[in-house]
């Protein structure tokens, strides 16, 4: 690779690579969020999106989900409620019902995203909130067929309904075979539980009118009541392999002195076979259990966080940890815990959140101080730890990270301004450019998932 040096102002010598041009896909006026999902389509060809910050700020002010073909442009409304209550969260009739954070599923022509309450349910249920939204989900063939995923059910006078909930899912993960949607999960009948990790799967038990069955995946304690070992919350969740039988979480969880807690890489096994309907959907006065089979084993003991995410072999998770300057980076470990957890970035300001797995398991990509970074993380590799710089460090922030399934295209998203047809430039709720979908090809000459210019 040709690199050029600069000699800048304080006498730093700046060596770059000649980066590949990075393209802007998306130009239209409302925000464009790729929420670091499962964004691409299985051919690659479409990028799906929500519009929040668009008229009001959050997940609960996006009114629609979207999908952008990024070789012309066009852009496909999926989603988009009939009508929508505005405002910041917290009031007692809005807003809702907030439509976001949507991924693709690799095995079928659709897409899943968080739905909060339609207008006409906020009487009875209340406005969008953590513990009161559900998954819905579109075929991309059939923009504005809206399918509910998964059945909320807050009575308090009887069981909850098996394979219905009674709160809150969100990021909806499909499995690589579609066979299983992860999620975080918020409780709403029972508030001293913090979030925790679940999964639903299409099921013929599955509620009338919803198409999965729920359960949590992993047992949590009330907040402040823990034993040594157990754990009170369960998040920053991902699928490791192709078939749903491991989720990687970040745990939040006791220590042995019975006071302090640990936030720690935990995994959660689901073999195949684990029959859903064994879950207990709870009661008022009942939380939710996981059903039979499924056992959950702790991977580090130093802190992890926010998120896990977990190679499509299977073999490995990529996960937060800190180095020995108290400063976040990309660690890997091996799914099976056969061995301790590898440092594999070492960015003097840290890696920022973000971090996806290359489809060859051979390189993450992941940010840090505003430049897009590909490293090495194929175990043996002399190039393990090496990266290499994909983008300058100019302009506004590059965030929420996403590659296609072949590895060959990076996406992610900026706030840059937008002009429309008179010439102006046109501004969110708040004033803010709007956030805009750009992509870039990730070179790699022979293929092997490792980017052309690491270690040279
Ligand atoms: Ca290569």
């Amino acid at each position: 690779m040709t690199k050029w040096c600069t000699l800048i102002l304080g006498g730093l010598l700046v060596c770059t690579g000649a980066f590949a041009q990075e393209k802007q896909i998306t130009f239209s006026p409302f925000s464009h969020d790729l929420d670091n999902n499962d964004n691409f389509s299985p051919d690659g060809k479409w990028l799906c999106y929500d519009t929040r910050e668009t008229v009001g700020g959050g997940i609960e002010n996006s009114q629609s989900v979207n999908m952008v073909n990024i070789e012309t442009g066009k852009e496909i409304i999926l989603w988009k409620a009939p009508e929508s209550i505005i405002g910041p969260k917290g009031s007692e009739t809005g807003p809702a019902p907030g439509i976001g954070a949507v991924s693709f599923n690799h095995a079928k022509a659709e897409v899943v995203f968080i739905h909060g309450p339609m207008l006409e349910d906020v009487p009875a249920r209340g406005p969008y909130d953590f513990p009161n939204r559900t998954g819905g989900r579109v075929e991309i063939n059939k923009p504005g067929v809206r399918h509910w995923v998964d059945m909320r059910d807050i009575a308090t006078d009887r069981d909850t309904t098996p394979g219905a909930h009674r709160g809150g899912t969100h990021r909806h993960e499909y499995s690589y075979n579609g066979n299983r949607i992860g999620f975080t999960y918020n409780d709403f009948l029972q508030k001293e539980y913090d979030r925790t990790v679940g999964y639903m799967e299409p099921h013929p038990d599955a509620p009338e009118g919803y198409s999965h069955y729920f359960a949590i995946m992993v047992p949590v304690v009330p907040i402040g009541t823990s034993k040594p070992g157990e754990l009170e919350k369960a998040w920053g969740d991902s699928w490791v392999g192709r078939d749903g039988r491991m989720r990687a979480f970040i745990g939040r969880v006791r220590n042995a002195d019975g006071e302090t807690y640990d936030q720690s890489l935990f995994v959660a096994d689901v073999p195949v076979g684990v029959d859903i309907t064994t879950a207990d959907a709870g009661s008022a006065t009942r939380f939710p259990t996981p059903p039979k089979g499924i056992t959950v084993r702790r991977l580090t003991t130093t802190w992890a966080g926010p998120i896990a995410r977990g190679s499509l072999d299977g073999k490995h998770i990529a996960f937060y940890g800190k180095d020995a300057n108290d400063k976040m980076q990309v660690f890997i470990i091996p799914s099976d815990g056969s061995s301790e957890a590898v440092q594999a970035t070492s960015f003097p300001e840290g890696a920022d959140l973000g971090v996806r797995w290359h489809p060859s398991g051979n390189s993450v990509v992941c940010l840090s101080n505003n430049r897009v970074a590909a490293v090495c993380v194929k175990q043996g590799s002399p190039l393990f730890g090496k990266h290499v710089f994909l983008t300058d460090q100019d302009g506004p922030a590059r965030i929420k990270p996403v590659l296609s399934w072949d590895g060959k295209t990076l996406a992610y998203n900026k706030q840059v301004p937008t002009t429309i047809a008179d010439g102006s430039i046109v501004k969110n709720y708040a004033g803010a450019d709007y956030m805009q979908i750009f992509t870039l090809p990730i070179p790699d000459e022979n293929g092997d998932g490792i980017a052309d210019g690491i270690g040279q």
